[in-house]
């Protein structure tokens, strides 16, 4: 088995080679591979930790395209099945230096939208020691959601620490009210919650990061809240109330935005796994997302651990 574990569904990304275009006018597209978990499974993969990706692709090129490619970044797919019946999901995305770039999803009734919760039962979390949730996962489907939770329920079981990323992609939903609610439960089954300042605004009707950390320490599970604050860096609450804030890193060009979460999740997850401190993992969140932003694509620029040594180095900070 392996260190890490999470689900997702992994894309075929078109992405725009035109920067600041509308989707409806570009012209020059290149083929990348996406999937919010499966960018966390691939950066936590280069920092040295073992990991499983329990998905499904479909029995078409863009199947083959994903398991060649995640089989190249060494990730596990020991859950990936693949369906001859429903297609892989894929997505068109523009090209944006601020924000989030504009996508359109082809992934209603999609290979993964149809895994169902039997998978789940056969996964062996013996040797796990971390696990990854989204709430993207479980917009796609109602037989995504219901596989999503059992996941989360044998987790929480077992007692394996678990991180939550509210990933709001509010068109997959099946309704914005419906969205909030369900985003807002599942993070209380999460013993970190890592959601965006803008998502706060969202789902709780605040853009106040002690507001946004107080309200997901309601969790029950919950004893850690990071709100990503984008450049800023980040705000860490504890739930015997401790805060503070640790600060991003100054980027120069930012050349693309997508993977800046993912990369934060995956700074935190590795830096616990080897022991550090809370603050320590929120700066590694930091540095990770900061070193994704200046590539294109949504995984390029994770770092391996001598890639993340030069990073901190020529910033002059350490870890503890
Ligand atoms: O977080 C990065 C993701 O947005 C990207 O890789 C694609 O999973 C994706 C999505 O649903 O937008």
């Amino acid at each position: 088995m392996s260190e890490v574990i999470t689900i997702g569904e992994p894309l075929t990304t078109f992405a725009s080679s035109e920067p600041d275009v509308p989707l409806v006018d570009v012209e020059k597209w290149h083929k990348i591979m996406g999937g919010a978990e499966l960018n966390v499974a691939i950066g936590v993969q280069r920092l040295g930790h073992s990991t499983q990706y329990i998905s499904r692709v479909g029995e078409d090129p863009f199947g083959e395209y994903i398991i060649k490619t995640i089989n190249s970044h060494k990730v596990g797919t020991d859950y990936i099945s693949s369906d001859p019946d429903y297609f892989t999901g894929h997505q068109l995305k523009a090209l944006v230096t601020k924000g989030d770039p504009a996508t359109f999803n082809f992934r209603k009734n999609s290979a993964a939208s149809h895994l169902t919760p039997e998978v789940i039962d056969q996964v062996d979390l013996s040797d796990v020691k971390f696990a990854h949730m989204s709430g993207i996962f479980p917009a796609i489907s109602d037989t995504a959601e219901a596989s999503f939770r059992k996941l989360y329920k044998r987790l929480n079981d077992a007692n394996i620490p678990t991180t939550f990323d509210p990933n709001l992609r509010p068109t997959l939903w099946k309704s914005k009210e419906y969205m909030i609610k369900t985003i807002n439960e599942l993070a209380g089954y999460a013993d970190i919650v890592l959601p965006g300042i803008e998502e706060g605004k969202i789902l709780m009707g605040s853009d106040d990061p002690e507001a946004v950390a107080d309200f997901y320490l309601k969790g029950a599970r919950t004893k850690t809240v990071i709100v990503k604050v984008g450049p800023a860096g980040a705000f860490v609450k504890n739930k015997d109330g401790e805060s503070y804030t640790v600060k991003g890193f100054k980027v120069d060009k930012v050349v693309d935005t997508v993977g800046a979460g993912d990369g934060f999740a995956l700074g935190v997850i590795t830096a616990l796994l080897e022991g550090k401190s809370m603050k320590s993992a929120a700066l590694r969140g930091n540095a990770v997302g900061a070193l994704q932003v200046q590539t294109l694509g949504d995984n390029d620029g994770y770092p391996d651990h001598d890639g993340l040594a030069a990073f901190y180095a020529k910033e002059g900070v350490s870890e503890d």
